[in-house]
């Protein structure tokens, strides 16, 4: 049998009617072969880090268990972008559905196409932030900090708490 892991995935979108994207794409992946999605962070509104002028942001995180393999589930994700019109413009530039992964229990790859952890996900509240609401315990497998942890420092370095969100 595969190994299951404990994974995290990270929402983030700014055009269209995201909260109803989010929705078809946490369905979308609860499909995926040997794949269940477990829980569900709240939805924050964040202001956009990256090129000016572009909308707030909509963004949550989501915890499955699957058996696929890290570059398989890439794959997965990009399609389930491409089904909601995402397109590749600018980077960090406004965009209908970014999926992330965000981390494989404490596994670490670094390979062309996938780097686990993600490499920004420390200095991205509104990862850590819906994270947290997740699991404050997982810890990170190179920074040796826990999610809570890594929120609190960067909520030290001047960061204000994010609105409460909202269930979806
Ligand atoms: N890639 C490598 N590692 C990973 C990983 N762990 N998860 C590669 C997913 N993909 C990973 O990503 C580029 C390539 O990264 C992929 O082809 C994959 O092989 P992309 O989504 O095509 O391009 P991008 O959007 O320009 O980069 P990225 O890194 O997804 O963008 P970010 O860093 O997520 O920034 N402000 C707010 N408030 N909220 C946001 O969600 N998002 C961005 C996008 C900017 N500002 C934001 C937000
Ligand atoms: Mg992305």
């Amino acid at each position: 049998m595969c190994r299951v892991n404990h994974i995290f995935i990270a929402f983030g979108g700014n055009l269209g009617d995201v909260e109803s994207s989010f929705r078809s794409a946490r369905a979308a992946i609860d499909q995926l072969t040997n794949t269940s999605v477990k829980q569900s962070s709240l939805l924050y509104r964040t202001p956009p880090i990256g090129p000016a002028g572009q909308p707030d942001y909509f963004n949550a995180v989501i915890s499955i268990a699957s058996s696929l393999q890290p570059l398989q589930l890439l794959d997965a994700l990009q399609h389930i972008e491409a089904q909601h019109h995402r397109k590749r413009i600018e980077h960090w530039g406004p965009r209908t559905l970014d999926l992330d992964i965000i981390a494989m229990d404490s596994m670490i790859i670094n390979a062309d196409r996938l780097i686990i952890p993600h490499t920004q996900m420390q200095f991205r509240q509104f990862v850590l932030q819906p994270l947290c609401d997740l699991d404050t315990n997982w810890q990170h497998p190179l920074l040796h900090q826990t999610s809570s942890q890594l929120l609190q420092t960067l909520l030290d370095t001047g960061e204000t708490i994010l609105p409460k969100g909202k269930v979806w």
